[in-house]
């Protein structure tokens, strides 16, 4: 028995915490934190070391799956037999991809390709290899029905990037290391170990601001983790963009701005000042709960700062107003002075030169399509996965009929679940690549095995500009895949085959160039690259690349390897970027467009519904990982209830005492959960974790209980954020009920 421990990092979350992987006979002894990452240095949470117990899990699905036919158990295979995937029979890949090919051809000959759609969800995100691929085979069969958890993640914050800069992947990030000031509003790094800021160590990294003597400020309606460790502002749900627009107000009126850096950086700057010159901080005090003198203090503590930044993230992402709030939140960084600058909002250099190569050849943006149901843009080639069930169920050209979903539990994760659960049952077709049975392909045709992230190589393609250290670090795969489970690239690339689907070829005019979209030439001169060729055409052209050896320690896959820890490849973000960031003609910020002074001006105090007085609002926890993780006995041991966070003055008010159940009901569904009494919440607010109340293979989640809070959400077109097509999942309003006892 040879035991061999290989250094290689954690794909849950966006630290990217490098591990050491303990194997043995091609399996997974144990995974623990690695002591000599260089960010990292030996940090990993209970998540990254529970893992093993995924990778090993007996509830895994190994091997491709077809559903029983005849089985009406399309929604009854909950809990169902001593296997986690009863109702589904094991088949080879060969009579899986064969059966998905033929059928496939005949739904694209009776209705076209535009039939054919894809729902790709988070872990996606950290496989290069999945997300080129989905790419790919999207360009190359011009597919439109591309939905992801983007659309209730972070697609606002792209369109608001979009707005501000005309470049829709340029996200700013906090410059941790040198900030005297963050103002954070809607995150909980010390949970979520930190979100569109991929940085080790985050609980430190905050904690170091304040002993140096800065500020750290937390706006969020639950006194968080975070919140806990420093100053706390107790602000309503979805009232972030009154809050926002009132701190502009202060700052203009009382002469803060930075002048020289509006004139250097922005245009629009009197519109918008117009534009928020209503909302004093005593005008919209009714709206965000919040004493008017504290928010003047806010405003003018943030612009006298050395250095601020300012940074937002789900708890902003998922109200009513999303992009607005995430335009604001940087409007805020460049009007104090601080966007583009050191301890400000920073713009991380790209490890391969996605926005530059996107804005020029325009392949993915921002509104080249509209969706069929509620007539959104598509953000990033995706429309809203919100109308996802009404495209499957309504009738017409361009009917959903065949779908495939990819790392993703939309019937957990996306409003109004059950609705979208009824509507998978009227698919033509519908095929899974997963690590599990889960609440959504469970309604599957076909489950296909995928391989971890253990069993994959990889390269964290968009983190880079996303570190305030920027940093990267190349994987092989530690593992051989269990049983039969393939990568999803290699998946998509056989789907893709099979109705003549080409996802990269290289034309001989093209060497050199990457992401080639090249359809095959005749004459069979073309080349299909594998990601890892790929991968390395892009990092060694890309701006840290080593040129093919014009420069000099740049980077390049063969010299990753040679670093299996990874490279620091800065100390810090480089400023000063800005001119290079903005794709807009005239190089400026426009602090102005036309949508974002709609917004403002249309924005009203929202009413009260008397039967509906409280608001719900999310939370993620420690041992939690969106629906994926509750499989794990590491993490689900101990007292792990589905429970809803309400304020001891709303509970007795609604008659509901710690520890009962209790309904919580919406004008859209009701759910039964547990109650937790606690005085981190602002009166008026509940909050519920999502990913729980689970039916799939995962016997463990399954006997766990709870509930899915999507349920409470709506999927209406009206409910749906215009300009993003966010779905609203914080600050929809309730009302609690005691349920009998017993
Ligand atoms: N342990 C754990 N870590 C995770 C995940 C997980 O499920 N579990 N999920 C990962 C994923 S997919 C993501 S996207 C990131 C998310 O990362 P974060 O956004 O940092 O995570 P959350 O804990 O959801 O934090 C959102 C905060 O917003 C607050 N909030 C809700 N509504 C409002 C509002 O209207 N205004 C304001 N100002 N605040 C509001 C909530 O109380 C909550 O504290 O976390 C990642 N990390
Ligand atoms: N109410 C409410 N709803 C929310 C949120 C919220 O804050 N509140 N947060 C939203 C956010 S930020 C997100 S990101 C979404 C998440 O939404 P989804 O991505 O739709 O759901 P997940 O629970 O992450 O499910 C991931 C699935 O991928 C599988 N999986 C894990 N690793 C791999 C892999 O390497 N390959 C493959 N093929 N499969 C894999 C898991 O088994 C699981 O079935 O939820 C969103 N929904
Ligand atoms: S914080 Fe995230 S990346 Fe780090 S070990 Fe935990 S789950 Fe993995
Ligand atoms: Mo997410």
């Amino acid at each position: 028995m040879t035991q061999r421990e290989i250094p290689t990092y954690c794909r849950i979350c966006e630290p990217l915490c490098g591990l050491i992987a303990t194997v043995e006979d091609g399996k997974l002894v144990r995974l623990r934190a690695d002591k000599e990452h260089p960010l990292s240095l030996g940090n990993a949470c209970p998540k990254g070391i529970a893992f093993t117990e995924i990778q090993n899990d007996p509830d895994r699905v190994l091997y491709p799956l077809r559903r029983i036919t005849g089985d009406s158990g399309r929604a009854s295979t909950a809990a169902g037999g001593d296997s986690g995937t009863a109702g589904f029979e094991r088949v080879s890949w060969a009579e899986a991809l064969d059966d998905i090919g033929a059928r496939l051809r005949a739904i694209i000959s009776a209705h076209g390709r535009e039939s054919l759609g894809w729902y790709f969800g988070n872990p996606s995100s950290f496989s290069y290899s999945h997300t080129l691929w989905l790419v790919g085979f999207q360009l190359a069969a011009g597919l439109r029905h591309m939905y992801s958890a983007g659309s209730q993640d972070i697609n606002n914050r792209f369109v608001a990037s979009e707005l501000l800069y005309g470049s829709l992947t340029s996200v700013p990030v906090p410059d941790l290391e040198r900030t005297d000031f963050l103002l954070m509003l809607g995150a909980n790094p010390v949970v979520s170990h930190g979100s569109a800021m991929s940085m080790p160590r985050i609980r430190e990294k905050l904690t170091a601001i304040t002993k140096r003597g800065g500020r750290v400020v937390v706006v969020d309606p639950r006194r968080t983790e975070t919140a806990r460790l420093f100053e706390h502002v107790g602000v309503r749900p979805d009232s972030d963009a009154w809050l926002l627009a009132a701190l502009l107000q202060v700052i203009f009126a009382e002469g803060l701005a930075d002048v020289q850096a509006l004139r250097r950086q922005a245009a629009g700057v009197r519109e918008l000042r117009d534009a928020v010159s209503r909302f004093t901080p005593e005008a919209t005090a009714v709206v965000t709960g919040l004493e008017p003198d504290r928010v003047r203090a806010l405003a003018r503590d943030l612009a006298r700062a050395g250095s601020a930044a300012v940074y937002g993230r789900t708890g902003t992402c998922l109200g009513r107003h999303a992009t607005l709030v995430a335009f604001l939140i940087d409007a805020l960084a460049l009007v104090t002075g601080n966007l583009d600058a050191p301890g400000g909002s920073v713009f991380g250099k790209e490890l391969v030169a996605v926005s530059k190569l996107n804005a020029r050849l325009g392949l993915i943006g921002y509104g080249k399509n509209r969706s069929r149901i509620g007539d959104f843009p598509d953000v990033l080639g995706t429309f809203p996965a919100a109308v996802m069930a009404q495209e499957i169920t309504t009738p017409g050209p361009g009917q959903l009929r065949a779908l495939f979903t990819s790392a993703g539990n939309p019937v957990s994760s996306v409003p109004n679940g059950r609705e979208l659960f009824s509507a998978l049952a009227q698919l033509d077709l519908f095929v899974s690549i997963d690590l599990y049975m889960n609440e959504t392909n469970r309604m599957a045709d076909y489950i296909l095995p995928a391989t971890t992230f253990l069993e994959r190589d990889d390269l964290p393609l968009p983190f880079t500009a996303l570190s305030p250290t920027p940093y990267t670090q190349y994987t092989e795969r530690v593992l051989e895949p269990y049983g039969e489970a393939r990568e999803e690239w290699r998946i998509i690339d056989d789907i893709a085959t099979r109705i003549g689907v080409q996802p990269f070829v290289i034309g001989p005019e093209a060497a050199g160039g990457l992401l080639s979209r090249l359809r095959g030439l005749p004459g069979g001169r073309n080349v299909r690259p594998t990601p890892k060729v790929l991968a390395d055409l892009a990092i060694r052209t890309g701006p840290y690349g080593d040129l093919f050896g014009l420069r000099r320690g740049g980077l390049s896959l063969r010299m990753l390897r040679r670093h299996p820890r990874g490279v620091v490849l800065a100390d810090a973000v480089t400023t000063g970027v800005l001119r290079e960031v903005v794709q807009h003609k005239d190089k400026r910020v426009n602090l102005a467009p036309g949508e974002i002074l709609a917004e403002l001006h249309g924005l009203e105090t929202p009413e009260v519904d008397p039967v509906y007085p409280l608001r719900v609002i999310g939370m993620r926890e420690l041992k939690s990982h969106n629906s994926w993780m509750h499989n794990s006995e590491l993490l689900m041991r101990g007292d792990r209830t589905h429970a809803a966070r309400i304020n001891p003055k709303d509970a007795a008010v609604a008659g509901i005492s710690e520890g009962v159940r209790c309904r919580v009901s919406s004008a859209h569904g009701s759910i039964e959960v547990t109650a937790r009494l606690t005085e981190d919440m602002t009166e008026g607010t509940v909050a519920i974790p999502h990913g729980w109340g689970h039916s799939g293979g995962w016997q463990r989640a399954n006997a766990a209980g709870g509930a899915n809070v999507n349920d409470l959400m709506s999927s209406d077109i009206a409910d749906v954020e215009r300009l993003a097509g966010m779905s609203n999942l914080n600050g929809v309003p309730i009302r609690l009920d005691p349920l009998p006892a017993g």
